[in-house]
């Protein structure tokens, strides 16, 4: 265990009752230097090679400012062991409360000057799962404020069930809350400013969103690792068939 045992209950228990926790330096800084090694090596050997469904930059024609990795443990042996057998995995089934079956680790880049807001949105909502068992973790590799898009979260969201989702223009983030802000997100949203090496972890329900990055100069870098518990179904035909007609309209829109 990566925790002693009082600041594990401390730890869930946390999140059980907030939907989220923040773990700071969870990352050691000779850990997160490898990481950023391991990410640029990513960037410059296997990017290139990869399908447009695997890599979204912000601006189509700038193939420098990449806004989105996803499914890097899948194309690279060093991003499967960070997703599978590490203090990560230990910790999602601290908080799962169970083992968990991986699905997927991202890269999300906002890049300075143009990076777009993240919609308000649920994930659990994107997976189309049964039972709805599973947890986002976002890991910052930069210093992450209100001016380069910080993540924002709506405490106790997650106790709150599903809200509607409808489709935004939003690359990488499809869908979002149309009935947001209610009263609770207003009264309970709170700004997560982070470290490098800071960790972040969100349940499948809670409500969470970011600022676009107004910044200047600093790019917004993080990861996303997403783990479902060991019992949570897919619904593939479902998720196929979103995939399907999100890929056909980004082709049509001309963002991919
Ligand atoms: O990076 C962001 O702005 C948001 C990431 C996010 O929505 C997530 O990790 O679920």
């Amino acid at each position: 265990m990566i925790f002693e045992e009082n600041e594990a209950a401390q730890i869930k228990s946390d999140y059980d009752r907030d939907g989220y926790v923040r773990l700071p330096g969870f990352l050691d800084p000779a850990s997160l230097k490898d990481l950023l090694k391991n990410l640029d090596r990513y960037i410059t050997e296997i990017v290139p090679g990869l399908s447009k469904i695997d890599v979204y930059y912000e601006a189509k024609d700038q193939s420098n400012a990449i806004r989105q990795l996803i499914r890097l443990s899948q194309h690279d042996d060093y991003f499967a062991g960070m997703m599978n057998d590490s203090a990560f995995t230990r910790l999602a089934e601290l908080l799962i409360g169970r083992k968990t079956a991986s699905r997927n680790m991202q890269f999300f880049n906002k890049p300075a000057k143009i990076g777009a807001p993240t919609p308000p949105h649920q994930d659990g909502h994107y997976w189309m799962i049964d039972p709805c068992e599973g947890l986002t973790m976002w890991l910052a590799l930069e210093k992450v404020d209100e001016e380069n898009g910080c993540v924002r979260y709506a405490t106790g969201s997650h106790r709150n069930g599903f809200r509607p989702h409808g489709r935004t223009d939003t690359l990488g983030f499809s869908q979002g809350l149309t009935d947001f802000p209610n009263d609770d997100d207003r009264a309970n949203e709170v700004v997560m400013r982070v470290e490098p090496g800071d960790l972040l972890v969100h349940e499948a329900k809670t409500v969470h969103w970011a600022d676009g990055n107004t910044s200047e100069t600093r790019d917004r870098k993080a990861m996303g690792l997403v783990y479902l518990s060991d019992r949570a179904q897919e619904n593939k035909a479902a998720q196929a068939a979103y995939q399907k007609k999100l890929k056909e309209d980004l082709e049509v829109a001309g963002k991919i």
